[in-house]
């Protein structure tokens, strides 16, 4: 039987485990990438270590998160960082140089190679043929340090593409299909192989699109091909010396298979506040909107914007809405100017931003109260906007675009213009100046540590007896955004956990983190539903619950990254054996595990007792030999700390 990509790469880089799915593989990673927002914790964690000097191929920090500064914290974050960079040699990308995502596309992705970052939108790298995934910072330390990468071997989804994009539909169109038939979580504990002839019509950014929101299903990563689409962008970033070909064997076998007729897909938006709640545009057209904006790793490439410039060219951007530009880097920048499609956006009323995520986590652009902002940004989670109650949804440029001129939510093919279709070029301007290379003399760099730049808090090991009130319980599909918000009043103190864990849970429940404080910060449980802690990769999201108390959370099932940042930190995730005990279970509940440190044994269900309805339920776990000594342990930190 022939290989598929997926299997291709992970054979290239495996140093444990096999092929089964489910059991853990260990994979030596080529390069890293963190952006501002994990970075800083990552840079802490690498220095806990004691290495000199990072032991990857290539690791690359950008800035493009903590961008508005409102005070000291953001900017004394950068210098940190940049401290860091140069100490442990690692690139530095400049506040303003672009969102983490494209810039590595166009400065460091190689065919073939490992990248582990992280930021959960890492995936979109697979558009290059990399094996490209999001980790939890800890991860990412690890592998700076050398260390391989450990994960759970997936399934390999083959979906197949065929015939080609009919006018204004578009790459995110082709993701907004598969998570409208997959949903959330479609692609948990699965690689997204995309192939067959309908590739073709897709460019390399096209395929980052795809990739990159293939997080949004779930999925461990996607894979495309690097085929000649793939030589072609990397001549025109004048790196076709890094391009190899890598395609799937002709008799390629896949355990999981689904295919999309390019030609039958219609312009999609995803309707607040699920990336998953996928409906036609046409079926929501007419509501009135407030906010249109473009960019965002999600929609990163140079056709984005300029396709939008051309469908808003010589016309005006309906006065109640605001037409939010991002630039998803300098070098995009630099070349909407240089052919004109900056002007064209300018003179349409659109408000021009600097390269960086910006209003995708909330750093800025937040949408009025109540009303509809278009974004062709990756998530919608409730709230992520920085206005609660938001309404925001998923579309594509197009989309957005079109609806910015007439203020209602458009379908695109409605316009009555020619669609602009952009050719993808030969050659194009490079720039590469804000990108700092790591120094030789880096450990003589001293790290400059603002007062925001606090020490990692201490984590004591596992007790042989959890008990303790269930502090919260939450349904299905809780996001990372709601366990541990970014925005503007948050995302700074990512280098903070005593002051970031003040925002645990505030919005699905301002007063949890009152209560843990009238807990003493004592053990305590969490209780949800499916895929809970779906989207980033954001380690905090466990870091600052566990400085709270929080030693366990008991959910239907859980979201890949989150449940690996949980056992990193020391919280054991269990499982209702029995679905139905969960209803059983309420709020304040106080709820006991004895014997705990020797229950936690490879398949053995677990016993707790309800204390307060003295009621006993089956629980199970799903953690590997490894996972288990990191939770026995207390941390990641501690197993390594003890190694290194
Ligand atoms: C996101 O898109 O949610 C983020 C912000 O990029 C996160 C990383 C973070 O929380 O810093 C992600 O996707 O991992």
């Amino acid at each position: 039987m022939g290989k598929n990509i997926a299997q291709k790469l992970i054979e290239a880089h495996l140093v444990s485990g096999d092929f089964a799915p489910g059991s853990e593989i260990g994979l030596r990673i080529d390069q890293t990438l963190t952006q501002d927002a994990t970075g800083t914790m990552v840079m802490l964690e690498f220095e806990a270590m004691g290495l000199p000097r990072v032991r990857t191929e290539l690791s690359a920090q950008y800035v493009d998160h903590n961008l508005l500064q409102t005070d000291f914290k953001n900017a004394d974050d950068h210098l940190f960082l940049y401290s860091a960079c140069m100490k442990f040699g690692v690139w530095y990308s400049r506040p303003g140089n672009g969102v983490s995502h494209p810039v590595h596309m166009e400065r460091f992705g190689i065919p073939g190679k490992s990248l582990l970052g992280s930021d959960s939108h890492t995936c979109g790298a697979g558009a290059l043929g990399m094996l490209a995934i999001g980790a939890g910072g800890l991860e990412v330390a690890l592998a700076m340090a050398g260390k391989p990468f450990f994960v759970s071997m997936p399934r390999i989804w083959g979906v197949r593409l065929t015939g080609s994009l009919p006018d204004w539909v578009s790459a995110k169109d082709v993701i907004l299909e598969m998570l409208r038939r997959h949903d959330v979580d479609g692609g948990v504990r699965k690689i997204i192989e995309y192939h067959g002839p309908g590739l073709q019509s897709l460019s390399t950014m096209d395929r980052h699109v795809i990739a990159n929101m293939g997080a949004e299903l779930g999925a461990t990563t996607t894979v495309f091909p690097s085929d000649e689409t793939v030589l072609r962008f990397l001549k025109a970033q004048g790196r076709e010396g890094d391009w190899v070909e890598i395609l799937p064997d002709r008799d390629a076998e896949y355990d999981e298979l689904d295919e999309i007729d390019l030609s039958r897909l219609e312009p999609l938006i995803a309707c607040p506040s699920s990336p998953g709640n996928v409906v036609p545009v046409r079926e929501v057209a007419g509501r009135e909107l407030y906010q249109a904006t473009v960019g965002s790793s999600a929609n990163p490439g140079l056709r984005d914007f300029a396709v939008a410039a051309m469908i808003v060219d010589g016309k005006q951007v309906h006065p109640r809405v605001s037409f939010d530009v991002n630039p998803t880097s300098r070098q995009i920048l630099e070349n909407l100017i240089s052919m004109g499609y900056l002007a064209k956006l300018v003179r349409a009323g659109a408000r021009i931003h600097q390269p960086g995520c910006n209003g995708c986590i909330g750093m800025g652009q937040a949408p009025a109260t109540g009303k509809i902002s278009l974004r062709t940004v990756p998530r919608n989670f409730p709230g992520r906007s920085g206005t609660n109650d938001d309404r925001v949804y998923l579309c594509s440029p197009e989309t957005a675009a079109a609806s910015a001129l007439t203020g209602k939510i458009t379908d695109p093919r409605s316009l009555d213009v020619t669609y602009p279709r952009f050719e993808e070029l030969e050659a194009i301007e490079i720039n590469t100046r804000m990108l700092v290379a790591p120094t030789l003399e880096g450990t003589q760099v001293e790290l400059e540590k603002g007062p925001n730049i606090r020490p990692l808090p201490s984590f004591d090991p596992l007790p042989e007896t959890l008990e303790g009130p269930v502090l919260l319980k939450v349904g299905d599909d809780i996001s990372t955004d709601e366990i541990m918000p970014a925005g503007t009043r948050v995302l700074p103190f990512r280098s903070n956990i005593p002051a970031i864990s003040r925002f645990v849970f505030e919005p699905v429940d301002p007063s949890f983190y009152e209560r843990t404080v009238k807990h003493g910060r004592n053990i305590c449980f969490l209780l949800g539903g499916k895929n809970y802690g779906q989207g980033s990769s954001r380690e905090h999201a466990a870091l600052a619950p566990r400085y709270l108390g929080v030693r366990a959370v008991i959910a239907k099932d859980f979201a890949r990254i989150h449940f690996q940042n949980l056992v990193n930190f020391g919280i054991l995730p269990l499982e209702f054996v029995n679905p139905a005990d969960f209803d059983k279970v309420s709020q304040g509940d106080v709820l006991e595990l004895t014997g705990v440190r020797d229950a936690l044994q490879p398949g053995k269900n677990i016993e707790i007792t309800n204390r307060t309805r003295s009621e006993a339920y089956a629980l199970r776990h799903s953690l590997g030999p490894r996972q288990v000594e990191v939770v026995r342990r207390g941390s990641l930190i501690n197993v390594v700390g003890q190694e290194s």
